[in-house]
């Protein structure tokens, strides 16, 4: 799935299309901030040399930030970090077994020297909002949408005190 209509500067990808349920998330909450993406499925161990094309060319073919989503041996984002020097977003899906931790722990333990940001498990709206962020570095419009939605999502937070049950009568 590809938005051809401009370059994304995003990279939204995944070791398997059984990740996307939870890595759509990301592409998600980049389109309300009107940031597109590139989603694809690149797998480190069933085709680690697309994994590794993509990851030296990412730069050139004008990605800003790469989230990446893997789940058990989870090695994609670290192995797309040692291939790249753009920013790397990791994020650790859960499968049946072992809760995520597996995936985590994949992900997040990467030596010195090759950078992951990694997100929590399944969260992978938390990578949409950090790539966001680190887009708005340098779009000042962006970093206006991050303010409102940070203020909206407040005002929510705010709000849900009013839902609260009531305290039983004494
Ligand atoms: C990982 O293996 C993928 O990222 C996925 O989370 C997991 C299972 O993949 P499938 O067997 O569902 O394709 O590489």
């Amino acid at each position: 799935m590809t938005d051809a209509s401009a370059a994304a500067p995003v990279a939204v990808v995944m070791g398997s299309d059984s990740d996307y349920p939870v890595m759509s998330a990301a592409v998600e909450v980049l389109a309300e901030l009107g940031v597109a993406t590139e989603v694809r499925v690149v797998s480190a161990h069933r085709t680690p040399e697309d994994m590794i094309a993509f990851g030296l060319g990412a730069r050139d073919a004008g990605f800003s930030v790469i989230i990446a989503g893997a789940g058990g041996a989870a090695h994609l984002p670290g192995m797309l970090a040692s291939t790249t020097t753009l920013p790397v977003i990791g994020v650790p899906v859960a499968l049946r077994h072992l809760d995520g931790l597996d995936s985590l722990l994949s992900i997040v333990q990467m030596p010195k020297g090759v950078p992951v940001a990694t997100v929590a498990v399944d969260n992978a709206r938390n990578a949409g909002l950090l790539a966001a962020r680190i887009l708005s570095l340098g779009d000042a419009a962006l970093a206006e949408r991050l303010e409102a939605f940070r203020l909206a999502m407040a005002e929510a937070s705010r709000a849900a005190t009013d839902r609260l049950p009531g305290p039983p009568a004494v």
